[in-house]
């Protein structure tokens, strides 16, 4: 079979004349995601489960994913089981994984910072870890263990005590898939629920007999996971919605091909709605990533899915004069993963303004970032980067800030206090400074 794998093209050499803002977003392909229609159809999931508990969580199960289970929660002893069985190439590649991404983010971890606004006058900030977190891992065709990791390692690192993961039961075992199972166990999370879809999202919501409910849902899914988490958006908190993945790859003549071919299939891989984006100024550095994407595509496993992402309207070439086009072009795309594959690539990265995460120069791909560099995976998509970002510690932080004033720090104050209240037409609120000074001048403010 013929395999179109040729990048549409877009070509933006317009000297002097490339649109910005919302024109330029408009010339640049992306894949919109509708929730919509699921979310009618989760929604009697959602409320069954908030009235019969873990009643429905079963009868969900047994009919949507033809599993019976006798109970939701996943035995300690499987846990074990599985890390056992992983293959030890696996594991150890796993534990650098974790240590790597434990590494980089403790160093995420904030500081409570007091600031004096007069003598006596303080503010504090302080961070509370969340309670209680519930993972969301998805199961069918994309397992990732990685993806435990990159949830799990910041919300343990920022202090989270309470950890339940929950995946779809599997038909044979009607347990989440082993290696999901093992990566729990690796990082020390006992508390695994065999439950997958709109019933998962909803029993990490609400509780049930057999498990209490969490404050924060994070993690991936599909549609239906996507629409009940919109649904129970508030009840918890929800992280941001995950889209198919992309990666921009921003490069001039000095890029080698083959490894910006090779990154550019590595994303495609995930999902037929995956964006692959080369944005460059060169031509023939084009033409060649194109031969070598023929060739490579053919010669990797899920030839048929990548061809669909490369070929798709989400996937492009985008020719720019120069690097300082190219990068108002990636800024505009805001890409969860952006390579930066130019001269001085360093010097480049730092101009970009918007993306998930930048990976710089030749030595950096993106499937490194996903499995061993130390950074989260989890990313920004669909342009999200543009006012949002991927998981770390201060996802599972509150701030919360201490009002520190003694009595001669507010009585410093409160004439501005009486003054905005007032304007506000609020007295009532500058009545609250003025009745500690009851015989005191000058707290009036300007009423
Ligand atoms: N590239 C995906 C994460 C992933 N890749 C998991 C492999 N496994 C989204 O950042
Ligand atoms: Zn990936």
């Amino acid at each position: 079979p013929t395999l179109a794998t040729v990048l549409n093209r877009i070509d933006l050499r317009i000297p002097g004349a490339l649109p910005s803002g919302a024109d330029l977003q408009r010339l640049l392909p992306r894949a919109g995601l509708d929730v919509t229609v699921a979310t009618e159809q989760v929604r009697p999931i959602v409320e069954a489960v908030r009235e019969h508990g873990a009643r429905a969580v079963i009868e969900a199960t047994h009919r949507i994913d033809k599993v019976t289970l006798a109970a939701l929660r996943v035995p300690a002893g499987e846990l074990e089981a599985a890390a056992q069985a992983l293959d030890p190439a696996l594991r150890e590649a796993l534990g650098t994984a974790i240590e790597r991404a434990r590494t980089v983010h403790s160093d995420q971890r904030r500081q409570e910072v007091t600031t004096t606004l007069a003598a006596g006058g303080t503010v504090t900030q302080r961070w509370r870890p969340v309670r209680r977190v519930g993972l969301y891992v998805p199961g069918g065709l994309a397992v990732y263990p990685s993806s435990v990791v990159m949830n799990v390692v910041p919300a343990q690192v920022a202090g989270v005590e309470s950890i339940a993961v929950t995946s779809p039961p599997q038909r044979d075992t009607g347990l989440p898939h082993p290696h999901i199972l093992a990566a729990c166990a690796l990082l020390g999370v006992d508390e695994v629920y065999a439950v997958g879809g709109a019933q998962a999202i909803a029993m990490l919501a609400y509780g049930t007999e057999e498990s209490e409910p969490v404050d924060l849902i994070t993690g991936p899914g599909n549609v239906w996971v996507t629409a009940a988490k919109r649904l129970v958006r508030g009840v918890v908190g929800i992280d941001a919605e995950a889209g198919p993945t992309e990666i921009a790859i921003l490069a001039d003549d000095t890029a080698d091909p083959r490894h910006v071919a090779a990154d550019l299939i590595s994303q495609a891989e995930h999902d037929p709605l995956a964006a692959s984006v080369l944005v460059t100024t060169s031509p023939e550095l084009l033409a060649e990533v194109e031969r070598e994407l023929a060739a490579q595509v053919t010669a990797t496993k899920h030839t048929e899915r990548i061809g669909q992402a490369l070929s798709g309207s989400q996937s492009a070439a985008v020719l720019v004069e120069d690097i300082d086009a190219g990068l108002r072009v990636v800024d505009a795309y805001a890409a969860e993963h952006l390579e930066i594959q130019t001269r001085q690539p360093r010097a480049v990265a730092e101009r970009v303004r918007s993306a998930g995460a930048i990976f710089v120069g030749a030595w950096s791909p993106v499937s490194l970032g996903d499995y061993c560099a130390g950074s989260n995976h989890v990313l920004p998509t669909g342009g999200c980067a543009r006012h949002s970002s991927g998981l770390s510690v201060q996802t599972f932080l509150r701030g919360v800030q201490l009002i520190e004033y003694d009595e001669r720090a507010l009585r410093e104050v409160a004439g501005h206090v009486v003054t905005l209240a007032n304007a506000e037409d609020l007295p009532a609120h500058g009545q609250a400074v003025t009745a500690r000074f009851p015989d005191a001048d000058g707290v009036a403010g300007d009423a």
